[in-house]
């Protein structure tokens, strides 16, 4: 029995590494070079897997994906049909987006960028300040990431809602589903962030027609938004045309629809406008190898999988 590690964009070798580490007796193996027999390979990590290669696995029982979200093995036209696949659920993954959401609210609400400026040009500009209360905040996706970095925000102090797809139910934070109820949700939104799988349906979700329905009346006069989900979901254009009409106040975007973002793209310069290079939530290599271990274990031992993919849902 061997494992694979498809991952042509990643340093495969510190992966291999960290494998072989958290699981010795594994024959670990990486695509291409490495792949030795096919008919050993039973287990295979994937990201961006080229066409045709799990395919080419005739013994493949598992696909993992080495983080949450399971667009770039989902984009495979070749995937075999009846092979699972399992997605990382893991604290570690999780408290890292949570770190990564808090940072972008508070850095918002405490405008935290206004003040770097003015520092800049040594500039006391003690400004009034306004209560976490002050600000509505709107999850997209209440999943494993969106309901801890809910429930932190709720800690905080603000108004904490969310949106899925299937209705929560979250103490202390309103839980909005469904497309019946995402007017409602946006209209009550300040700050709107969105942890969404990319799918078909959250594709360009986060457009103009979205940004023009959310709530005018925070602080700041015009939403914010928050983008830590997959790049798909943007209109970067209209993220532009908003902030530049005053439809939007600010964004913070860890995530595009091309990366590395090009060097020449606008939102790299715009005053407005974060720019983080897709490191809301790192995959830590030893950390996502000990959850693969684990589930191949469960699964050379006959117990059901964890954190499996619907693929009809996409997530
Ligand atoms: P989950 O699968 O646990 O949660 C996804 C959530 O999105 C669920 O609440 C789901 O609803 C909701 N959802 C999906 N489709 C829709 C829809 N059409 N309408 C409304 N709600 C919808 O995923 P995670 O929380 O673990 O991860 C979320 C995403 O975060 C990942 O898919 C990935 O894209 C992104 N991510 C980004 C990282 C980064 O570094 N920037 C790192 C890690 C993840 P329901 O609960 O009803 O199923
Ligand atoms: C993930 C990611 O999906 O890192 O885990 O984007």
């Amino acid at each position: 029995m061997a494992f694979l590690f498809v991952t042509p964009t990643w340093p495969t070798g510190l992966w291999k590494a960290a494998m072989t580490k958290v699981a010795p007796k594994l024959d670990v193996r990486i695509w291409p070079d490495g792949t030795g027999r096919v008919e050993d390979i039973e287990y295979a990590a994937a990201w961006l897997p080229p066409p045709n290669v799990l395919k080419g696995l005739p013994n493949l029982k598992v696909i993992f994906s080495l983080g949450a979200g399971v667009d770039a093995i989902l984009k495979d036209p070749t995937l075999p049909d009846n092979v699972p696949i399992v997605r990382v659920n893991d604290n570690d993954l999780t408290k890292r987006m949570t770190e990564y959401i808090v940072l972008h609210v508070l850095m918002h609400h405490r405008q935290q960028r206004r003040i770097d400026a003015n520092q800049k040009q040594r500039i006391w500009d003690s400004f009034p300040t306004h209560a976490a209360s002050a600000l509505s905040v709107g999850i997209m996706g209440l999943g494993v990431m969106g309901q801890d970095s809910a429930l932190r925000l709720r800690d905080l102090g603000f108004r904490v809602a969310g949106w899925s797809r299937s209705r929560k139910a979250i103490p202390g934070v309103e839980c909005f589903a469904g497309a019946a109820e995402f007017n409602a949700f946006l209209a009550r939104t300040d700050i709107l962030i969105s942890l969404l799988p990319a799918t078909a349906e959250t594709d360009g979700i986060i457009n103009r027609t979205t940004i023009q329905k959310l709530s005018r009346r925070g602080p700041f006069g015009a939403p914010i938004i928050i983008n830590a989900g997959r790049g798909r979901q943007q209109i970067a254009s209209d993220i532009m045309r908003c902030l530049d009409a005053g439809e939007l106040y600010a964004a913070t975007l860890d995530v595009f629809a091309v990366e590395p973002l090009p060097a020449d793209d606008p939102l790299w310069v715009h005053p407005r406008v974060t720019v983080t290079p897709h490191i809301a939530a790192d995959s830590d290599p030893e950390v996502i190898c000990a959850y693969v271990a684990s589930q191949i274990e469960r699964h050379r031992n006959d117990l059901p999988l964890f954190n499996l993919v619907d693929r009809t849902r996409g997530y």
